[in-house]
């Protein structure tokens, strides 16, 4: 039996939308901050059908399956028992498949003796789903092409940010992010906007990590989020994601930026905000989210490590 831990990960500069080709290859570079202070669990063993457990209770995951059978096209890999859990809200725009997948290949690679080192781990990630090749590292990651497996920008250690997540909703999304971005490709009169801008985006989130440039990492990833939701927004039929305390929580940043905090916010496929801070500020930032109406938990994370195997 193998036990790994994930992190999930929030792209500061987001990935929504695919290349028309195999391999589940973003069609723009991305990058991300992994989350300490929200974790998946994983178990594998050997078993005599396949049986995936996830949060306690038995569960059909046709991407799941359908990733392990392509996994067996390659290597050697028995029936297995997988039983995993969250600690935090499962498919509600808190990247629980980023950490899942991640914590996955991880676990099967080590319990089935795979050989994979960590770039091919992530490249297995993701092909279950693309945002969780960044999990398999920790601090500040990049996925970008050619290869698309994760890169290191910087560690956590290096510009260690916090991050105050303002829960406003438990409940799963109706559409699944690889349903909603495919049909924001398809549909979004700005998708070819979105397209045109990415590299820009991409460059100048990496320069403000690399001289650890608060304010210009702030206004790449805010605008880099409001385009997201923007394609969001204009896909037919629309995806909106926001309830009115995402709403709230977004104007309560940018308030709180005005009176000096250094804050900046990124939403998901879903309504949780996250907000990004510089230490100093999060105390400040977790007592103003809190008191926000609508949100019905807070939870402070640092920045923090890569998926491992713990047993
Ligand atoms: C991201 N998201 O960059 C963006 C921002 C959600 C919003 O990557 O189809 O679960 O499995 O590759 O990775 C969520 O999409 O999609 C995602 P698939 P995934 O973090």
């Amino acid at each position: 039996m193998t036990i790994a831990h994930a992190h999930p990960n929030i792209a500061l500069v987001k990935y929504w939308g695919k290349q028309e080709k195999a391999g589940n290859l973003p069609a723009t570079p991305n990058l991300s901050i992994t989350l300490a202070g929200l974790t998946t669990v994983t178990q594998v063993e050997d078993g005599t059908t396949d049986h995936f457990v996830l949060n306690g209770e038995t569960s059909q995951d046709p991407k799941l399956q359908g990733w392990l059978n392509t996994l067996r096209d390659t290597f050697d890999v028995p029936p297995l028992h997988i039983d995993t859990g969250n600690d935090f809200p499962t498919s509600a725009g808190l990247a629980s498949s980023a950490s899942g997948f991640a914590a996955l290949i991880t676990a099967i690679n080590a319990h089935c003796e795979l050989g994979l080192n960590q770039e091919m781990c992530s490249d297995w990630a993701r092909k279950g789903s693309a945002s969780a090749a960044r999990s398999i590292l920790g601090g500040f990651v990049a996925l970008v092409p050619p290869q698309w497996q994760a890169v290191r920008l910087a560690s956590q250690e290096q510009w260690p940010l916090e991050v105050v997540v303002a829960v406003t909703s438990n409940e799963a999304k109706s559409v699944s992010s690889g349903e909603g971005m495919e049909r924001s490709r398809l549909t979004s009169p700005y998708y070819k906007a979105w397209l045109r801008d990415a590299a820009t985006d991409f460059a100048a989130g990496s320069q403000a990590i690399n001289d650890k440039d608060f304010q210009g990492l702030a206004a790449v990833a805010e605008l880099n989020c409001l385009k997201m939701h923007s394609l969001m927004l204009t896909s037919q039929p629309t995806l909106s994601y926001w309830t009115p305390a995402s709403v709230a929580c977004m104007d309560r940043v940018r308030a709180l930026r005005e009176e000096g905090e250094d804050v900046f916010f990124t939403v998901d496929a879903g309504p949780q905000i996250k907000a990004v801070c510089l230490p100093g500020s999060a105390d400040t930032v977790a007592a103003a989210l809190a008191e926000t109406p609508g949100v019905i938990d807070i939870i402070r994370s640092p920045l923090g490590h890569g998926a491992r195997v713990v047993t």
